[in-house]
């Protein structure tokens, strides 16, 4: 008899807006020819606990593999995981992905998980699976950490693999049927993730610990097969890629958008300003012709200074944000900007410099989509923000449970984090512009936003907008809350 693994995705999103668990089938794809593979989503069962404990007993498995991001899926994968020690203290609980990476001393410390890996899981959890079942010295895997008698190492981490060479995700193992979505790209829309990492270092950003400025992209050709897999299986017509940066290399992206135009897939991704800036037409056209509807950047800080503080590097600036949009309202692809307000010392003055700028934006391209996040410190080596940030009083959480708090959830959202350098009326300030800013260009990838309630929206605010008054927008809240449309923050990235 094969042995069982379990694979275990923390809740991540509300009911109905569950993405596949891409972390999970990746890893999970280079073990499916040699061990059964089982996945418990908690965004799918109620009790993500209990069925583990059951699905272990009823399988004898030796290992829970867990995913975990900070924030919500952290705030569900303490709890569950205590509770599977408590009852289970022979089951080995390994945790990858973004939270492990960075903070790896809260969690082998805590006495609720065994191991840790960091970075690229493929070939480490490969190798720490064989070694688990079959015998070895677990302690000698690459990017593996653990707790050495009271101390916790971890081993240098392992070359990334090409993604080529890869297995394609196992989706017989899970129902794909019960991820399909429905949103702005189509009424049946799934997600892919087609690279590892991103090549910069912007000193906000959590990718940069994963991949240390790596990219490896599959190639056009193995991406276009595995859409043309998604769309004829399960009738996609809609894709969200979910890689760091989608649009590194041109070649790729021209290459790709030719193979699968024609097929009725509208698609979004995530990408860098200065890199699409530099594409050419031919390129803009030809990933227009194969369905881009709407690409994600960071546009970060109205400031340029600001933008030199974060490291953001590459040529992107300000004047070349508002260039791509321009370009972009030519193409009729919508630009999803995120910006990462409130860095210390001074959040107020940037905050102001970014209203300005935000405000320049949308009257270039009023489609343009916004993300507001409040910034928030990631463990990063020579990052100045992180450096600034120490200096005023900010301290990690020491132990898991603290992190699984309600605060540090918020912390993790970066919507409403209780920093030492951020005072409440900046918050206040930064969510009242939202609410004018939402209601003066409401959201053109709403599909439940009718016209009429457009329009009340825009002139209800207009007075606001025109007098840059911000202050109170109680009206405004209450419209937007009875009509309950979707505004970009809460797409959940
Ligand atoms: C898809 C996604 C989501 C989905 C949920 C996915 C899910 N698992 O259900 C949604 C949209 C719901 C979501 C929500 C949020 N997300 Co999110 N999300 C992503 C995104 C875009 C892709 C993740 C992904 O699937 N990648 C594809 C897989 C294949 O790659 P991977 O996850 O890196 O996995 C590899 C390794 O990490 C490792 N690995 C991962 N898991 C495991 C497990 C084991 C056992 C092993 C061995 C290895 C391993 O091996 C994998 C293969 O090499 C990332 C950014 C990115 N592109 O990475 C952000 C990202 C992870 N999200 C982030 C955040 C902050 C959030 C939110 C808090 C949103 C917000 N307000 O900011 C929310 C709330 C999350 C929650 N509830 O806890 C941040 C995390 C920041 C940080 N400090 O760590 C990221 C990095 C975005 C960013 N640039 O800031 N997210
Ligand atoms: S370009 Fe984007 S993904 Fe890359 S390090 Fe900067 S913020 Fe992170």
């Amino acid at each position: 008899m094969r042995p069982t693994v379990l694979f275990y995705n923390p809740i991540s999103t509300s009911p109905g807006k569950q993405r596949l668990p891409l972390s999970l089938l990746a890893v999970s794809a280079v073990i499916a020819d040699d061990y059964d593979v089982e996945f418990i989503d908690g965004n799918l069962v109620p009790d993500p606990a209990e069925r583990i404990i059951e699905r272990a007993k009823a399988t004898g498995a030796k290992l829970l593999a867990c995913t975990v991001m900070p924030g919500p899926q952290l705030r569900q994968a303490v709890p569950a995981c205590k509770r599977v020690k408590t009852e289970l203290p022979d089951l080995t609980i390994l945790w990858g992905g973004y939270f492990p990476t960075q903070h790896d001393e809260v969690i082998l410390r805590s006495g609720i998980v065994d191991y840790i890996i960091q970075g690229q899981g493929e070939a480490p959890f490969r190798q720490f699976v064989d070694t688990l079942h079959h015998g070895g010295t677990l302690t000698d895997i690459p990017s593996l950490g653990y707790n050495d008698n009271g101390t916790p190492k971890v081993n240098p981490r392992a070359p990334v693999v090409p993604l080529n060479g890869l297995p394609w995700y196992p989706y017989d193992k899970i129902d794909v049927d019960r991820y399909v979505g429905r949103s702005y790209l189509g009424k049946r829309v799934l997600s892919h993730n087609t690279s590892f990492g991103c090549p910069f270092a912007c000193n906000f950003c959590a990718v940069v610990a994963l991949a240390n400025r790596r990219w490896i992209p599959e190639s056009a050709e193995r991406v276009a097969n595995i859409v043309t897999h998604l769309h004829d299986r399960w009738q996609i017509d809609g894709l969200e890629f979910h890689d760091m940066d989608f649009f590194v290399s041109e070649a790729r992206t021209a290459d790709f958008a030719d193979r699968i135009a024609g097929k009725g897939i509208n698609w979004w991704a995530l990408g860098r300003v200065d890199t699409l800036m530099g594409y050419s037409d031919a390129t803009w056209d030809s990933m227009k012709r194969s369905g881009a509807k709407m690409i994600f950047m960071g546009a970060e800080s109205g400031d340029d200074e600001t933008l030199k503080r974060m490291n953001k590097g590459g040529r992107s600036g300000t004047q070349m944000t508002l260039a791509l949009v321009e370009r972009m309202k030519h193409y009729g692809i919508v630009p999803e900007l995120s910006f990462v307000l409130g860095n210390p010392p001074d959040p107020a003055a940037d905050i102001e410099a970014t209203i300005r700028f935000i405000r320049k934006l949308k009257t270039i391209n009023p489609a343009s989509e916004l993300v507001l996040y409040i910034y928030t410190p990631v463990p990063q080596e020579g990052s100045i923000l992180l450096d600034e940030a120490t200096r005023l009083g900010f301290r990690f959480p020491e132990t898991l449970d603290q992190w699984a708090s309600p605060e540090w959830a918020k912390f993790s959202m970066r919507r409403d984090p209780s920093t030492p350098w951020f005072k409440d009326t900046t918050r206040r300030r930064v969510r009242n512009f939202e609410s004018v800013i939402n209601a003066y260009y409401p959201t053109v990838t709403d599909m439940r936003l009718q016209g009429q309630w457009k329009r009340w929206l825009h002139m209800l605010s207009g007075w606001r907008y025109r007098m840059e008054y911000y202050d109170w927008p109680y009206e405004l809240k209450a419209l937007q809350r009875l009509i309950h449309y979707r505004r970009p923050e809460t797409t959940g990235f």
